[in-house]
């Protein structure tokens, strides 16, 4: 039997640098505050907002219609695996902005998600390419466990950042902490500067 283990890239070896304090994990490990919701396409719907309006919602087949981006990046969570060379496809912020015709908004972003959870982040961290609604990882479906049908991901953030099971983007012009900042975890969240905790 070969053991294709052997011939593969050590574990140990990383394709590029790692953030500090970070290890490298080969598997795919699930982190929710909650349990999985059971998310139907058929009502599945994502919503933006802003300052207070709704300007735009896509339903499932909406959000397929739209321009696909694909995306070859590193993951780094808080709880500090890192995974590199992850391959996911969805829709750039920039697109669904384009798509509801609106001007750039400033300021800070939202998510809300299915089950209540959100998270914040400065809106410039979403624009430019750097902000998807991914769902498709690895050429698959996403998976429940890991956001499915759709999920946001910042992958320059730490990976709370990436709110699974998204369902609205609220812009506001003031900054105001999600789920895990208001539990002490940092409001930006750059694993570069290991910005893991509110003080950090
Ligand atoms: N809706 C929602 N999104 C979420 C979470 C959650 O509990 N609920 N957990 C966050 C955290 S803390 C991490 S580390 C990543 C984990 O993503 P994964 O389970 O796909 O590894 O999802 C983030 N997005
Ligand atoms: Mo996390």
């Amino acid at each position: 039997m070969i053991n294709n283990k052997f011939f593969g890239r050590r574990r140990s070896e990383p394709t590029r640098p790692v953030p500090p304090g970070q290890y490298l994990e080969d598997g795919f490990p699930v982190l929710s505050a909650g349990p999985t919701p059971r998310v139907d396409l058929a009502t599945w719907d994502l919503s933006i907002s802003i300052g207070g309006s709704t300007v735009g919602t896509w339903n499932w087949e909406s959000l397929n219609a739209l321009p696909q981006t694909d995306i070859h990046t590193d993951i780094h969570c808080v709880t500090k695996w890192s995974k590199q060379d992850t391959d996911w496809r969805g829709v750039t912020i920039d697109t669904l902005l384009a798509d509801a015709g609106v001007e750039t908004p400033t300021g800070f972003v939202m998510a809300g998600c299915e089950g209540g959870y959100t998270t914040n982040v400065p809106v410039p961290d979403v624009l430019e390419g750097k902000g998807l609604l991914v769902h498709t990882y690895d050429n698959e479906p996403l998976a429940p466990e890991h956001g499915g049908p759709v999920r946001l991901l910042i992958p320059h953030l730490y990976l709370w950042k990436s709110a699974k099971w998204i369902r609205s983007l609220t812009f506001m012009d003031q900054d105001a902490p999600g789920f895990w900042e208001r539990y002490g975890y940092h409001m930006y969240g750059d694993p570069w500067r290991e910005q893991r905790y509110t003080n950090d």
